[in-house]
């Protein structure tokens, strides 16, 4: 039988791992006695080359520890200090250090040497996100020629962006090793292949497939979805205590992010003042809650959005409570999933602003946690990948403030017709296109493109 691998970069551990991205691949991995692969989280002076079985769920999970200086190099430094801010079309905030490169480089190819014991005939590889790029190719080195496939999580740069990488063409040779390249939005499909047309040597054969240094590889859309009936049902169960009481009627808007510089959340703060400052009639009848965990926190860039939130918070505060209300309540703290649902499905708008994001599962969250009859309403920044699928919502532009205030200002008043119109076709986006969906859509595409190589090859 045909076996699932994939490789991520954390491995999801603990006896219960929940999550969309595993529930949905619990199934395909189950069904092919499959198997993930991906960093134990521990970092250790001399770690051991052999991967470490991880007992406890459905499918083996096979775990690697990393030094110190593979962390900061690997990790903190190529994947989270170089591309995570170039995909997100921020190059300015890039720190590049050589040894972040060699680092990079290093573990990729550690990962797919320690792989190689474990693969067997017949198996099929997924590759997960953009810390992961060089190893299809490293695979390869080793005389791997089992279909793997890649899925991006993140925006792939336009062509001015990708110039800005220390090593534009190696990325597009990394890349050319895979058999199917994975995109969350068209965007970014298209954003790849004017890269790479602008970079590197590639023949587009046809919408989907390239030739890209001399070797056939397919690249598609899978826009990524949730477990969309299971957070209906949290939402649906989520218990009435959890209710936030304020000391006003105020109707709560939610945002929740990890705190990241992509998520837009200063631009939320300054579209927020401005809509208290120029509609007045909303103090006391707005209250905006924003739950906001820091990640990344030994990456500058990370240190200087946490101060500048907090900043900004702090003076929305200063300038508008009262003593009954304060407009913004700002959380850092991860909040168990069926609580949030409860929040989502009781707050009257829901705030998703990124500057930049691959596709943010927020937004499908928050419509699947609403009450059909009196549904709240979605603001977007167009520049998610959800914002290709979920026109309906409130689309706005996140770097000008006065574009979200007056969105606020609509949502606050949207009629109830109007909220259950724009939700009930939202509803059925999210529904249809859930995480399950997405799996199955792309390993279907792995398994055509694995095929169309076949034929090639006996040609
Ligand atoms: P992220 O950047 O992490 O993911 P997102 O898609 O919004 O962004 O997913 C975050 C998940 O974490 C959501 O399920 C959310 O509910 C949860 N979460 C966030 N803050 C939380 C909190 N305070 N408490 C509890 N849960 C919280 C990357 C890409 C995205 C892409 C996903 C999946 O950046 O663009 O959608 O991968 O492909």
């Amino acid at each position: 039988m045909s076996r699932l691998i994939v490789v991520s970069n954390r491995l999801p551990l603990g006896d219960n791992p929940s999550g969309g991205l595993v529930v949905a691949l619990e199934d395909a991995l189950r069904s092919s006695g499959g198997v993930w692969i991906g960093f134990s989280g521990e970092v250790v002076d001399d770690p051991s080359d052999d991967l470490q079985d991880n007992p406890g769920a459905p499918f083996d999970r096979l775990s690697f520890d990393l030094t110190q200086q593979d962390h900061e190099e690997y990790y903190l430094g190529y994947s989270n200090s170089i591309l995570w801010p170039l995909c997100h079309g921020r190059p300015n905030l890039m720190r590049i250090l050589p040894e972040y490169l060699d680092g990079y480089r290093r573990v990729n190819a550690r990962i797919a040497r320690m792989m190689l014991p474990h693969l067997r005939e017949g198996d099929r590889i997924w590759v997960q996100d953009y810390h992961l790029f060089p190893l299809a190719a490293e695979l390869r080195k080793l005389g791997v020629t089992a279909p793997v496939g890649h899925f991006l999580h993140i925006p792939f740069p336009g062509p001015a962006d990708c110039a800005a990488l220390p090593n534009p063409e190696e990325l597009f040779e990394w890349l050319s090793h895979f058999d199917l390249l994975g995109f969350q939005a068209q965007r970014d499909l298209g954003a790849f292949a004017e890269s790479a047309r602008q970079l590197t040597q590639v023949t587009q054969l046809s919408p989907t497939s390239f030739l890209l240094d001399d070797r056939k590889i397919h690249a598609q859309v899978f826009p990524i979805g949730i477990d969309a009936a299971a957070f209906v049902a949290e939402a649906e169960a989520a218990p009435d205590e959890d209710r936030i009481r304020t000391l006003t009627d105020a109707k709560l808007m939610i945002g929740v992010d990890r705190l990241d510089y992509s998520k837009g959340i200063p631009q939320r703060f300054r579209a927020f003042q401005i809509l208290l400052e120029q509609d007045p009639e909303l103090i006391e009848k707005i209250s905006f809650l924003q739950i906001a965990p820091p990640t990344r926190g030994e990456v500058e860039a990370y240190q200087v959005i946490r101060e500048e939130t907090e900043h900004l918070a702090g003076r929305v505060n200063g300038q508008f409570s009262t003593l009954n209300w304060t407009p913004i309540r700002f959380i850092h703290r991860s909040v168990p999933r069926n609580v949030l649902a409860g929040l989502f499905r009781q707050a009257h708008i829901g705030l998703v602003t990124p500057l930049a994001d691959g596709m943010n599962l927020v937004a499908k969250e928050y419509v699947a946690a609403q009450n059909p009859e009196d549904p709240g309403v979605l603001i977007l920044s167009r520049f998610a990948g959800a914002a290709e699928q979920m026109p309906d919502a409130l689309i706005i532009n996140p770097h000008d403030p006065h574009d979200l205030a007056q969105a606020m200002a609509e949502a606050m008043r949207m009629p109830k017709e109007e909220r259950r119109r724009r939700h009930a076709t939202l509803l059925e986006e999210v529904m249809s296109h859930d995480v399950a969906w997405w799996s199955r859509t792309y390993l279907r595409a792995l398994r055509v493109s694995d095929q169309g190589h076949e034929s090639d090859r006996m040609q």
